[in-house]
């Protein structure tokens, strides 16, 4: 494949943009290579600036649950673009939204739209803070919760994929209040939880692992984290940025059948566009302003074309069926790969919660940061460039996952299983 012009606009975009890219993971450091430059997606694939397509399972980082440009959403924005684009003023199509998630959410009574899953969980962590009256946010090694001051401690997705040590730039008294502990380490967390001298306002989490790769909660688990924070009157927040409409309607929340107190949601109640919610309990919602004193705002929170959208994303996924249909496609998906991997004798663990996997190239199960460290990420970036090259768009990082959407063909799984083959025997 040739990468010419993606080559080219790279030169010129780090001329004007840090790193030539927006967010750092696509830059593509840790894979050994240059970004290609998209301009156009159908369906199922992204295609380059050079004209190469690719079969998908980035996925927009997930919310493309339906494959890209689905004629209903890019309906619906074209509908709302010729009445205006932003108004910063209540629209009735915001309730309508509103009234989608809050059925669909188990834990959301009330919920709040923003413009990121950033935002989401940084104002669920600042009302879970008002309303309690403390400060510790506790938070799980490997996890991601979106780039504010708060989560940057141990945190996953691109502080792992590059590396960065700590948390520079974040002031120390606001790392002080962040405690990060092991992810399924149930001893950990019921020390730490009970430690009254902690303070501890909430507990954040990502019921699914997604920005380590896919790691999945142990059984038990969860449970054990509901039980505690209940007991102990600390809030419990999911963070579902990922898992949200995605592992089923209701997110993980209803899947593994656990109700958080807070629950943050990302791009994909927009249809892709930007969006982030936060929302739960009437009792803790109620606190932020103008109904009580904790404080957030935002001119873009709500914004017409993003509810239009998510309001036609939401209604495509209530059809009758949809998540079995994802789960059977992601399932024999899933043990194709595993088959070639182990005919390979490349060690991988395959981790996979619904439409969501990761290969980790190890030989050890993969349950939490420090084994996720263990996987070979020089043998993950060479798979990473040979696909690339076969026209199999994957995530640049090691540590990310795979999305399956319901745009990707038989035909699209089988080129992808075909192309895992030949990648891994050319691997060693
Ligand atoms: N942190 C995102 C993945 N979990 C990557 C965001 C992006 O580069 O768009």
């Amino acid at each position: 494949m040739e990468y010419t012009v993606s080559k080219k606009l790279f030169t010129e975009a780090r001329k004007y943009i840090p790193g030539g890219v927006n967010s750092p993971v696509r830059a593509c450091k840790s894979v050994g290579c240059d970004p290609v430059f998209i301009t156009k997606a159908r369906g199922a694939s992204v295609f380059d600036a050079d004209g190469n397509e690719y079969v998908d399972f980035v996925c927009s980082w997930g919310p493309m649950i339906m494959g890209h440009a689905h004629p209903d959403i890019i309906a619906a924005l074209h509908g709302t673009a010729v009445n205006g684009t932003s108004f910063g003023a209540p629209t009735p199509t915001e309730i309508e939204l509103a009234t989608m998630v809050v059925e669909a959410l188990p834990s959301i009574e009330k919920v709040r739209f923003v413009s990121s899953g950033t935002e989401a969980t940084m104002s669920a962590v600042r009302l879970a803070r008002g309303y309690t009256g403390r400060n510790v946010v506790v938070k799980f090694d490997g996890c991601y919760h979106g780039h504010a001051d708060s989560f940057l401690v141990k945190a996953g997705s691109g502080v792992i994929t590059l590396g960065i040590p700590g948390s520079p730039g974040v002031p120390d008294d606001i790392v002080k209040n962040t405690i990060s502990i092991p992810y399924n380490n149930q001893e950990v967390l019921e020390k730490t939880l009970r430690d009254e001298e902690l303070d501890i306002a909430c507990v954040i989490i990502e019921p699914v692992a997604g920005n380590m790769g896919c790691v999945a909660p142990q059984p038990g688990f969860l449970e054990k984290l509901r039980s505690l924070t209940e007991e102990l009157g600390i809030v419990l927040i999911f963070d579902e940025v990922i898992t949200g409409f995605r592992l089923s309607y209701g997110g993980a929340q209803e899947y593994y059948n656990i109700i958080p107190d807070l629950t943050c949601l990302g791009k994909i109640i927009g249809g892709g566009l930007p969006v982030g919610a936060y929302g739960g309990k009437a009792e803790i919602m109620d606190n932020i302003a103008p109904d009580g004193p904790v404080y957030q705002a935002g001119t873009l929170s709500g914004n017409p074309l993003a509810m239009a959208a998510g309001i036609a994303a939401l209604k495509l996924l209530q059809r009758d069926g949809f998540y079995d249909e994802l789960e059977e496609k992601a399932g024999g998906f899933a043990e194709r790969l595993q088959n070639v991997a182990g005919a390979s004798g490349i060690p991988v663990q395959l981790n996979r919660v619904g439409s969501l996997m990761t290969s980790f190239f190890t030989s050890e199960q993969v349950t939490d940061f420090d084994s996720a460290m263990k996987a070979d990420t020089d043998m993950y970036a060479k798979h990473y460039r040979q696909m690339l090259s076969k026209g199999i768009y994957l995530a640049p990082s090691q540590f990310e996952v795979a999305f399956i959407s319901a745009a990707q063909s038989k035909n699209d799984l089988e080129k992808a299983v075909k192309m895992t083959e030949w990648s891994f025997k050319n691997l060693l």
